[in-house]
């Protein structure tokens, strides 16, 4: 086994906007292609980490990509020690407060740490943690569909094995989301899950008429309903609800997460790499949720994800939404409807020259 003791010797963030299979459209806007921050952090003994952070917005792309390399280049001659780092850097930017940009850029950082240290012990990340890699069910994740545009991916979805199905509504007026469900129903047949997804386009007595209105066609979970801010809003959106309440994906860090648990906001919890504080954060998270006996899916993030999961003891869905497969030598497909996590660490490896073609 190699030594574990690795130091920071530099990072480096270079800032793409990768294309997608389909844009993500959500009843708050679309995202047409996958604004990334890819870190690689060198060590002096030799290893690389790697890991990336979704920008969300194109405009939010070298901001992003700068804080990484600025925070990046204070880690120098530091020890790559996850738990150490987030201590320091939480202390750092307590005055300034680290959710936004500032909280996605640590996150990536330290996901690039945990790639590096699982890679130094030439093991999947999922290994190192304590899991042995395995498959885990997913969920094909699409945004607002239409009949004519989208029926024959989700028939074939579900013919390659997906046993879910995410589609986002509230795009429309309920008599849309109304009809959305019940043809992508037929189309999924009886036994595959849905669960949609309002992007936190409603308010709450808006989301009880809706819920209402389509839970006869067997939802899933009803995901962030409100703003993912009202947490009053989400339980009392729940307190009616006749499905499960999901939510997660716009924790920072995982005192918002508590926060959430504190108020009732949920059933279900999905947490997403890149605000929940990456792989550190990940696991402070899962343990929250098992103690709160709260079944936990991730949000993109397809890579790290399935490697986390294995450790995350109320392990759910994997969300399968591919925002950076374009520019990895061995994009991670699913097989049968499940994804399984491949090494060393959390398993990327950029292409190079797709990422010279994509570079901003
Ligand atoms: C989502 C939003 C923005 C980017 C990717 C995914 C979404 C989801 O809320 O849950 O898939
Ligand atoms: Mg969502």
């Amino acid at each position: 086994m190699s030594d574990l003791a690795l130091t920071i010797q530099s990072v480096t963030a270079r800032a793409i906007i990768a294309p997608m299979q389909r844009p993500v459209r959500t009843a708050v806007g679309t995202i047409p292609s996958a604004p990334l921050v890819l870190i690689d952090l060198l060590t002096r003994q030799g290893i690389t980490g790697r890991a990336y952070v979704f920008a969300y917005s194109k405009a939010a792309l070298a901001p992003l990509a700068q804080l990484v390399q600025a925070i990046g280049d204070e880690l120098e001659g530091k020890a790559v020690a996850p738990t150490d780092r987030m201590r320091e850097l939480d202390r750092h930017f307590r005055l300034l407060g680290w959710q936004g940009l500032v909280g996605m850029a640590i996150a990536g950082l330290d996901m690039a740490f945990w790639d590096a240290l699982s890679r130094a012990a030439d093991a999947p990340l999922a290994r190192f943690l304590g899991g042995e890699p395995r498959g885990l069910p997913a969920y094909d994740s699409y945004g607002v569909v239409e009949r004519s545009v989208d029926e024959a991916a989700l028939a074939q979805s579900v013919a390659s094995g997906f046993r879910g199905i995410k589609i986002k509504l509230g795009d429309g007026d309920l008599a849309q989301d109304r009809a959305t469900v019940k043809w992508v129903r037929e189309v999924i047949g009886p036994t595959v899950k849905l669960m949609v997804d309002y992007n936190q386009s409603l308010d709450p007595v808006e989301a009880h008429h809706r819920i209402a209105a389509i839970a006869e066609h067997d939802i899933a979970w009803v995901e962030e309903p409100v703003h993912a801010k009202d947490l009053a809003g989400h339980a009392q959106v729940r307190a009616t609800s006749p499905i499960p309440i999901q939510m997660g994906e716009n924790w920072w860090f995982p005192r918002d997460m508590a926060s959430a648990i504190a108020a009732g906001a949920c059933d279900l919890a999905m947490p997403d790499l890149g605000k929940i504080g990456g792989v550190t954060g990940w696991l402070q998270a899962a343990a929250l949720a098992s103690a709160a006996s709260l079944p936990m899916s991730s949000h993109i993030f397809n890579e790290a994800s399935a490697h986390l999961l294995v450790v995350t003891p109320t392990a759910h869905w994997l969300e399968y939404l591919d925002i950076a497969g374009t520019v990895l030598k061995e994009k991670l497909r699913p097989m049968d409807g499940k994804l399984t996590g491949r090494g060393p660490g959390i398993g990327l490896d950029w292409d190079e020259a797709v990422v010279a073609k994509y570079k901003c």
